[in-house]
């Protein structure tokens, strides 16, 4: 069927009706797409190239290469790069990521429907495995997987043309493959509707992933790969942008009020689908599984492994915009967590103020500088009262002071307090116990009574309860000494815990 030649006749024949054309979303006007001229993957073949070649730019995430801007087919170089490296998956852990161009997600690659794309797929010498590519934009066997098969220190080359619009998942596809994609071999290529998207003030590329190290969550040092835990499906970090570190503090996605923010989602998987939600926002348009129509008014949109979607929203409202998995374990205790920082004027017609994100982020949302400067004098034996006071205090914020407060006043008759509390005071050595263990039934703090539930806090390791600790029994006219990892880990090794109740 050549009923598509090109843009303009395209545009005519959906008014004139092509009789060869199968009836259905093309001709439903009524339908919110995209674009009007999709159909049968045919409908992208707007014949040869025009032009000279063009070599395609490729961005490091968040951030999205410009559109096109051209009204005809053209011949895009695509030059990807694998290369294995060693990057931070959390605050002091690391992890041999492999990746297409350095990053987790990969270089995002930005083509316009008809484009023919010569694709280039380099192995970098120093790279320990063969690696190949299977872009889901491609219309042909493998998504172009046999044709790249690539061993370190080689190059292949493969040529498609990129017949249907639509934002697609890239991923290595060399066994195992499983393994691949949970090392971090996967990334976004967007086919841009043949009259381009519309513009925005800014676009980002973000990109879930789960992660499966031999260590417990933000265990310290090199991790290493779990297979069976990624067989289990029971990953150690659900992460945007393949750290817990991508998009938070300084590295927030940014906007000002007024802007209208589009996002590009994809989900590497291997095995978690996405509940994907921007806490305080609601996306005005979802193209929902990267395709060609959208759906309006969305809070929560659904990314399956190895899919992707773009979603559209319009900020009202300065302040800091969580996003997150909403299966929320993976949000608070995984790592599937960034951060949207929106500047500019309030509006209280819309939004009356006060922010809440201490308590969502805890201490994500601290300053890690005196935590990485504790851990590194710890580590060299040289970890002094201040250093931990300080380190103890942005672990405190967010985690304990979310009942106890900031001050360590607590709450009357809710939540004891810990700035000055007799019960404390008693046995400061206890507070390992209760922290690692929770505290429930009647206690008397300062003369009033308490019948509550403390959550044992477990998750925390043995240097951060100590900087804890020692922050809360240095400060608020508290003075009940310093107390060490090894004094954390004496308390811990003797108390009996169900499997998994520790991370
Ligand atoms: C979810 C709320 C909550 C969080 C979070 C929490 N606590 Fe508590 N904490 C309580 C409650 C409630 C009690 C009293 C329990 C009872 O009534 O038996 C308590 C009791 C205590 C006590 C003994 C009573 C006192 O006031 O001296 C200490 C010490 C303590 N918590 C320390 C901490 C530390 C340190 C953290 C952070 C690692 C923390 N708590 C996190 C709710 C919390
Ligand atoms: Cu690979």
């Amino acid at each position: 069927m050549k009923c598509a030649l090109g843009l303009v006749v395209l545009a005519s024949l959906l008014v004139a009706g092509c009789s060869n054309a199968p009836a259905g979303p093309i001709a439903a006007a009524s339908a919110p797409t995209a674009s009007a001229s999709t159909g049968g993957s045919a409908r992208g073949d707007f014949g040869p190239p025009q032009g000279e070649p063009v070599k395609a730019v490729l961005t490091s995430p968040p951030m999205v290469p410009p559109p096109t801007g051209r009204s005809q087919p053209a011949k895009v170089i695509v030059e990807l790069e694998v290369r294995e490296v060693d990057l931070e998956i959390s605050e002091g852990a690391t992890y041999t990521f492999w990746t297409f161009g350095g990053t987790v997600p990969g270089s995002f690659i930005r083509v316009r429907q008809g484009d023919t794309v010569e694709f280039h797929l380099k192995n970098h010498p120093d790279s320990k495995m063969p690696h190949n590519i299977d872009l889901h934009g491609v219309t042909g066997p493998g998504g172009g997987a046999a044709s790249s098969f690539t061993a370190p220190g080689h190059a292949s080359q493969f040529t498609f043309k990129a017949l249907n619009q639509g934002l697609y998942v890239y991923h290595c596809a060399t066994a195992p493959v499983g393994m691949h994609v949970a090392n971090g071999m996967y990334g976004l290529i967007l086919v841009e509707p043949p009259e381009g998207l519309p513009k925005v003030d800014h676009e980002y590329y973000v990109m879930q992933g789960d992660f499966y190290t031999v260590g417990k969550y933000r265990e310290k040092g090199l991790q290493a790969f779990d297979m069976q835990k990624a067989i289990d499906e029971n990953p150690t970090y659900v992460l945007f942008n393949g750290s817990e570190g991508a998009l938070i503090n300084d590295r927030a996605l940014k906007a000002r009020t007024g802007e209208t923010v589009r996002l590009y989602v994809g989900n590497g998987g291997p095995n978690l689908v996405s509940s994907f939600h921007v806490i305080g926002e609601i996306f005005d348009k979802v193209w929902y599984e990267g395709g060609t129509h959208f759906q309006e008014n969305v809070q929560t949109t659904l990314i399956p492994a190895g899919g992707a979607m773009m979603g559209e929203f319009h900020v009202e409202v300065p302040g800091s915009y969580v996003i997150v998995d909403h299966s929320l374990f993976r949000a608070f205790n995984k790592g599937a967590l960034a951060i949207l920082k929106v500047d500019g004027e309030q509006d209280k017609a819309i939004y009356s103020g006060k922010e809440v994100d201490s308590v969502y982020l805890g201490d994500k949302a601290a300053n890690l500088t005196p935590v990485t400067a504790a851990r590194e004098a710890a580590s060299s034996g040289t970890l002094t009262l201040e250093q931990q006071v300080a380190a103890g205090k942005a672990h405190y914020t967010g985690t304990c002071s979310v009942c106890h407060q900031d001050g360590g006043t607590g709450l009357e008759g809710v939540f004891p307090p810990l700035a000055k509390s007799d019960y404390l005071a008693k046995e400061p050595a206890a507070a390992i116990r209760i922290v690692l263990n929770g505290l429930t039934g009647a206690v008397k703090v300062n003369g009033k009574d308490y019948n509550s539930v403390m959550p044992p806090m477990s998750q925390l390791n043995d240097d951060e309860i100590a900087n804890i600790l020692t922050y809360v029994f240095n400060s608020w006219g508290n003075s009940f000494g310093q107390v060490s990892a090894a004094d954390v880990a004496k308390v811990r090794a003797a108390t009996p815990r169900a499997e998994g109740a520790a991370h």
